[in-house]
């Protein structure tokens, strides 16, 4: 039964068009990915009605006895799922939880490093257009023209000359492991701060394909809804929680306050009012699927997906920011294709093929153009699509490439795309 379709079927039917399109077309955004049922009727749920401005136990409105219960299963489930000390699962995104991270390490006009946007970073480390731009000093490092990889040289000198009080690690469009160790290193010898950013590989860490930041980082943020296939929204968590050394006391007692006490008090009341309960309780359920042994099956399945359709872009020619992938990504350089990202991505998308146009290394081009396209693998890998299915959408997309004005071709790639989703159907209980 829909209520939806009874009281505003203007809307019911947008609702209908969007399920219909996730369904009928493939989608390798890199950053996306498809809720369970469970993630969806928790997120859908009665929670959104309740205002929990504080933390469980410590609120600003009563009623709140079952919002609590979500929450603390949700930060219990991530600790165990992240090997973190402390969990704050209230960011509404990641870009606020990088905000409430950054401004309880650094103070505003002062130093952080970042990985360049146009090499992979993300708005949130240092972007001239974002908070992090206006608020701090931003020097930004950037990868190796050879490599594609993070060039430590460049980060080590940078990092001397400049003395970030913190170093930003992780990015949106990096396809290899983020360097933990090698960050720790650098961090150390000037006495800086280290955070990670892991929205993209969260899922792969919290199953062990990905290296853990935890050991190696002062604070570590993520989203919940990338590789970890969760709701829409932010995390901020510590491997381990210490008192604060910026000498911030507790006003009653003198007491020094702990790291974990300034970042939540930075979430709320510093830059967020009521928490999403809904979206805090659909996380929980996430992370409940994420500590179940099929979780590391999907994950493993990602990595190797993305590998298999990277040597498959390999073998047809396509130059590979970094030569390949050890995650669910993948960046392509399409200058040696004689096409820009942008008309690759609006070619692609009439054949029903979902990518976006990204910023390559060393870019001539603009964010508006590029040279690039980002492909990825969780949404695919969560609809069942294995390694034969990588080699059928390498071919798909290669095809679109070589004739991105074709007609006849885009409406073949786009009936074998449609042949394809059928065979691996989603959300069919919604359309029924
Ligand atoms: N927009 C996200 C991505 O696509 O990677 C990052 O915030």
């Amino acid at each position: 039964m829909s209520y939806l379709k009874n009281a505003d079927s203007e809307l019911f039917e947008i609702l209908m068009r969007e399920v219909g399109r996730e369904f009928s077309t493939l989608e390798l955004i890199a950053s996306e990915n498809f809720v369970s049922y469970p993630v969806l009727e928790m997120a859908g749920g009665v929670m959104t009605n309740k205002y929990a401005e504080g933390y469980p136990g410590k609120r600003y409105y009563g009623g709140c006895e079952h919002v609590d219960e979500a929450e603390d299963l949700a930060r219990d489930r991530a600790k165990i799922l992240f090997n973190a000390e402390y969990a704050n699962v209230q960011p509404h995104s990641g870009s606020q939880a990088n905000m409430a991270a950054l401004l309880t390490f650094v103070k505003t006009g002062e130093t952080i490093m970042g990985l360049d946007l146009a090499h992979g970073g993300h708005l949130t480390h240092g972007s001239p257009v974002n908070f992090s731009g206006k608020l701090f000093n931003v020097v930004s490092y950037q990868v190796d023209r050879a490599t594609g990889r993070v060039n430590f040289d460049e980060v080590r000198k940078l990092a001397k000359e400049h003395k970030p009080k913190l170093i930003i690690c992780g990015g949106s469009a990096y396809p290899r492991h983020i360097e933990f160790e090698d960050f720790k290193a650098v961090a150390d010898e000037i006495g800086a701060f280290l955070m990670a950013d892991i929205a993209h590989p969260a899922g792969l860490v919290a199953t062990g394909l990905h290296p853990s930041p935890m050991p190696y980082c002062d604070v570590v943020t993520t989203t919940t809804h990338k590789t970890l296939r969760g709701p829409r929204g932010g995390m901020i968590m510590m491997g381990k929680d210490s008192e604060n050394s910026f000498g911030v006391v507790a006003p009653k007692s003198g007491r020094v306050k702990n790291m974990s006490e300034l970042i939540d008090s930075m979430v709320m009341p510093g830059i967020q009012g009521g928490p999403l309960m809904h979206i805090i309780a659909a996380k929980a359920v996430a992370f409940g699927e994420a500590l179940q042994p099929s979780f590391k099956e999907y994950t493993s399945q990602i990595v190797k997906n993305a590998q298999t359709l990277a040597d498959a872009f390999l073998s047809k020619d396509y130059h590979l920011v970094s030569g390949g992938t050890d995650t669910h990504v993948i960046l392509i350089d399409l200058t040696n294709k004689s096409i820009t990202g942008k008309t690759a991505e609006k070619a692609l998308e009439k054949a029903g093929i979902t990518v976006n146009k990204n910023m390559v290394p060393f870019d001539e081009r603009s964010p508006f153009v590029t040279s690039g396209i980002r492909v990825g693998t969780p949404a695919i890998t969560t609809r069942g699509m294995e390694e034969d299915q990588m080699l059928t959408i390498c071919d798909l997309i290669d095809q679109v490439i070589d004739n991105p004005e074709n007609e006849f071709v885009i409406t073949n790639v786009k009936s074998t795309v449609k042949e394809l989703c059928d065979s691996f159907p989603l959300y069919d209980d919604l359309l029924n």
